[in-house]
Formats: structure tokens, sequence, C-alpha cells
């Protein structure tokens, strides 16, 4: 661990809407189990060395609370840092998390408004909530603490600390985009969003263009912001306060994943897969059910290739995996349906005895099911209409021991800004391309393959979860960003964004 970090003063408390451990209830005991997740995983030895708190929602009813705290506290033992739960009733989960958060903010920011149920009520428990998130933090840190809120759940977190007093520094972490200006203005809570934000001394993105959007909203929308460069931030200030705004691309445990992959149950896993498919080629998605994922584009894309490319029928299989999700919210239930309508009039169309073309799943996987796809599919389709980052793609990479995968990489996912050069980009809005780019990625030699995923390989590699753990923290203590991959922006080119696809 980099030496600065260490020696920065004070613990270190993360705020999240969930808590990074799962509760259940099995026969009447109520029992925690670790969450899984890279964010886990990096954060742990931080909290665990230098002292920390994990604050945030226990996924359970506010009337066992006393119950939760108490199974909490065990649980911190065991974890070596403290966990503490943020009671929320049934009916603030209902307007903050699936209303405000998950009804508003996610569409919105992921461009999608359309989708968007500007209900009033969402609001008023969105504050409130994020209200009683920071009576939380208030009534737990030190002077010396530092602070890290993540995510959009979390918005207001800062303004309603520096309203009870609080002058820790504070950390936030956008994990989704931010959306340019036209699109941020439709939110009819615009203004109070956006001035909380400035509350906060940090704020990380994960692209380039998520820091130009948010930048150009605080230019539009309260102009009486200064705003300057200065060592790899942009500094705005703002009412005597200065926040700077940095790009953080999130990444992976990819030693760990790499370590698994090579397992023996990974193997035997990845070996049975294929086995079932001989002398095929598998092409593999996997998403939480989630209308930004443009599962059905995909779909469609895969049925122009078959319908394009005969060469590819009983040679190439699509494997999609769904993780339930969200399955609450109407939009939700209604893709789930659109998708399964997909893949019956696509199945229906082109089976053919022994060769069923797309394999559909929708359950959770195990973690050896889920990483002996990604170690034996020969290709990844990974296409959704905007994505924050997409981790999916990078634990494909790591996972890709043999080096004989082939990324296809829509150009609205956060990963592009790292991962372009070598995955194949693809609009997802473009059927057809989308079509012909699964039919260069099934065609593309053994030897171009290698090339590409070595490369794919060594980015995500070198700049893996611990890297960007470390580069937030130092940054949160330094005035420079520094020894991170400044990523530059994707810029999409003028023809066809797989042009010049050497096979
Ligand atoms: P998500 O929208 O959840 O994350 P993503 O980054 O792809 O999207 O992460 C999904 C995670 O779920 C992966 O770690 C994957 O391993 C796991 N997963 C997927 N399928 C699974 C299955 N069948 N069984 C078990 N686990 C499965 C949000 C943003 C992203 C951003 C991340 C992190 O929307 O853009 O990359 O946060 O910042």
């Amino acid at each position: 661990m980099n030496e600065s970090i260490q020696q920065t003063p004070g613990r270190l408390v993360i705020v999240s809407n969930r808590l990074p451990v799962v509760l259940e209830r099995s026969e009447g005991t109520l029992t925690t189990r670790p969450g899984s997740g890279g964010l886990v995983t990096a954060l742990a030895p931080v909290l665990r060395d230098r002292g920390g708190i994990w604050i945030g929602w226990s996924g359970m009813p506010d009337d066992v609370q006393k119950e939760v705290d108490h199974v909490l506290t065990d649980s911190s033992l065991s974890a070596g840092y403290t966990l503490k739960a943020v009671p929320l009733s049934g009916q603030e989960f209902e307007d903050y998390y699936q209303g405000f958060a998950n009804e508003i903010l996610w569409p919105l920011f992921h461009d999608l408004q359309s989708h968007c149920h500007f209900d009033p009520a969402y609001w008023t428990a969105y504050r409130s909530v994020n209200r009683k998130f920071a009576s939380h933090i208030r009534d737990t840190v030190e002077a010396a603490d530092f602070i890290w809120v993540h995510d959009y759940h979390l918005m207001l977190a800062a303004a309603e600390l520096r309203g009870m007093g609080v002058e820790n520094p504070l950390g936030f972490f956008l994990h989704i985009p931010f959306p340019p200006p036209d699109i941020f203005f439709k939110l009819p809570w615009r203004f109070q969003i956006l001035s909380s934000m400035l509350a906060f001394d940090l704020i990380g993105f994960q692209t380039m263009r998520d820091k130009r959007n948010f930048v150009q909203c605080v230019r539009m929308l309260l102009p009486g912001t200064s705003v300057r460069s200065e060592g790899g931030f942009h500094v705005l200030r703002h009412d005597a306060r200065e926040v700077r705004a940095g790009v953080f691309p999130i990444s992976i445990d990819y030693g760990e994943f790499e370590r698994r992959a090579r397992g023996r149950e990974v193997a035997e896993s990845a070996w049975y897969i294929h086995e079932a498919l001989p002398d095929r080629q598998i092409v593999l998605g996997v998403d939480r059910l989630d209308y930004t994922k443009g599962i059905p584009y995909r779909l469609k894309a895969f049925r122009s290739a078959l319908r394009h490319h005969p060469e590819l029928l009983e040679k190439i299989t699509l494997v999609q995996v769904v993780v339930p999700s969200r399955i609450d919210i109407p939009k939700y239930n209604d893709l789930k349906i659109e998708i399964e309508q997909l893949v019956g009039e696509i199945n229906g169309e082109f089976t053919r005895s022994g060769w069923v073309p797309i394999h559909y799943i929708f359950r959770h996987l195990t973690r050896g099911e889920l990483l002996g796809y990604y170690r034996t599919a020969e290709i990844a389709l990974i296409t959704p209409v905007k994505d924050g980052m997409n981790l999916v793609a990078k634990e494909y990479i790591a996972c890709n021991l043999e080096a004989n995968g082939v990324l296809i990489l829509s150009e609205f996912a956060g990963a592009v800004a790292q991962l372009h050069r070598d995955a194949l980009l693809v609009n997802p809005y473009d059927i057809e391309g989308m079509g012909n780019a699964i039919y260069n990625a099934f065609s593309m030699s053994p030897a171009e393959r290698k090339r590409r995923m070595h490369r794919l390989r060594a980015t995500v590699r070198r700049y893996d979860i611990y890297r960007w753990v470390e580069a937030f923290l130092e940054a949160a203590v330094s005035r420079h960003l520094q020894d991170f991959p400044v990523v530059s922006e994707y810029i999409p080119p003028a023809d066809s964004p797989d042009i010049g696809v050497s096979i």
C-alpha cells in the first residue's frame, strides 16, 4: 500500500446505500455473510489497517433494527472494522430507493428520461433519507476521519452534513454516468442536487466524459462558480468552498479473478460448458436485468448476424445470462417479457436438431459457474446503451487465461476509454453493425485474438481495484493526481466503429 495513504490521519468512513454484508433469516435466526464484489475486497484491508467504519442500510425492515445491530456487532469483530446500519422503513425504501434512486436518477443519468417517474413524494423521501444517513454519520465520526460516500443514492449527504456543522473531509464517487446538461436539466430538483454536490471536497467520476458533463452543468446552472484546472483535477469554487473533480475508472481484483479462473472448480465448469457445445464458439452476455444493458438490441444483432452470415449457423451459440434485479419496478418486468419473447422468436426461427442458437439463463450463477463461462467463451458481447464502467468486461478479460477471446464492447460503456484500442467497438443501436462485429469476432485469427487480448489483460492487470482505491485516497490528501491513468476521452470515429478490424 502507498505510504501517503497510511500517513493520512483519522479513520476511513465508507458510506453506501447498502452495507457490504448480506443479512439473511434462516429458521428464525438472523445471520450475515460477507457481500461479494471488488469494492468490499479492496476496501476491507484499508478499513482494517487504518481503522474504519462502513455505514449503510442492512436490507432488513426497521422493526428488527435491534436484532440487526446485535448481529452487526458480531460481524464487525470478524470483519475487523465496524459495520453500522441505517434503518429504513418500508415506505422510505419504496420512495427513496425504488422511487427517487431507481425510477428517477438511474434512468435519467443513463440518458433514458422517458423511463423517469418524477414523483415529488420520491424527492421528499430522498431528502429525508439523505438527512437520516447524514445524522448517523455525524453521530459516528471523529474530527480527523475521512468520509467517502458512494453513488447516486446519497448525493445530498455532504450538504446535509455541512448543515449539521460537520467539517470533515468528504469524498464522493459516482459509479454511474453523469449526464450532459440537456438531460440533467430535465430533473425538477437539478439545482438542489448539483449545489449539494459542491459540498464535497473531492468528487470522482468513471470517465472524462462524466466529469466534463458535471462541470458543464455547474457552469450553466451555478454561474457564480469559478472553474480551473489544477494537477489533473477540475477545481470548482463556490461560496468560499472548493471541490476537486477527478477521473478514477473503477476496476476489479484482477489477481483474484485470474487465480480463481486457474482453479480446478472453474476449469471443470469451463470444460463441461464446452463439452455440451462441441465445435462451437460461445458468445457470452452477462448482465443484471436492466434496460441500460441493451439486451434486446443485442439479441436482435445476434439474429442479424445469423441472417446475414449463414456460416455462423450451428457454429455459434449465444449464452445470455441475466441476473434478476429490481423486478418490482414495472419497466424491469416489461423488459424481462421482451427478452423472453425475443429469445423464443430467434430460437424458433433458427433452431436445428442438435443446435439451439441462444441459451438463456435467468438466475444468479455461482462464482464458479460465472467464471467457467468467462474462461471458456470465445467472444464476450458487452453492449450496454450506457454504463458507468461495466465490470463484466474487465472480469472476462481477467479470466481469459488462454488469451483467445474477443471482447465486443459498446462505445457507451465507461470501460471503452481504457479498452478501445483492443476491443471490437460497436454502437449498440446499430443492429446490423453489431451483427457484423459478431461475425468479425467469430472469424478473427488466433494470432489477432492473442495480440489484442494480451494488451487488454495488461491494462486491467495494471489498473486494478487496489490501484483505484489508492488513487482516490491519495487524491484526498494530495493536490495532484499521481501516476494514475489519465484516460483520454473516447471519441467515436467518423466511420463505423468496428472499422479497421484486420482479420
Ligand atoms: P452494475 O450495473 O451492477 O454496476 P457491472 O459493473 O457490470 O454493473 O457489475 C455487475 C457485477 O455483477 C459484476 O461484478 C458481475 O460479476 C456480477 N454478476 C453479473 N452476473 C452475475 C451472476 N450471474 N451471478 C453472480 N454475479 C454476477 C454499477 C454501474 C457500473 C459500474 C459498477 C461499479 O452500473 O457501470 O461498473 O457499478 O462501479
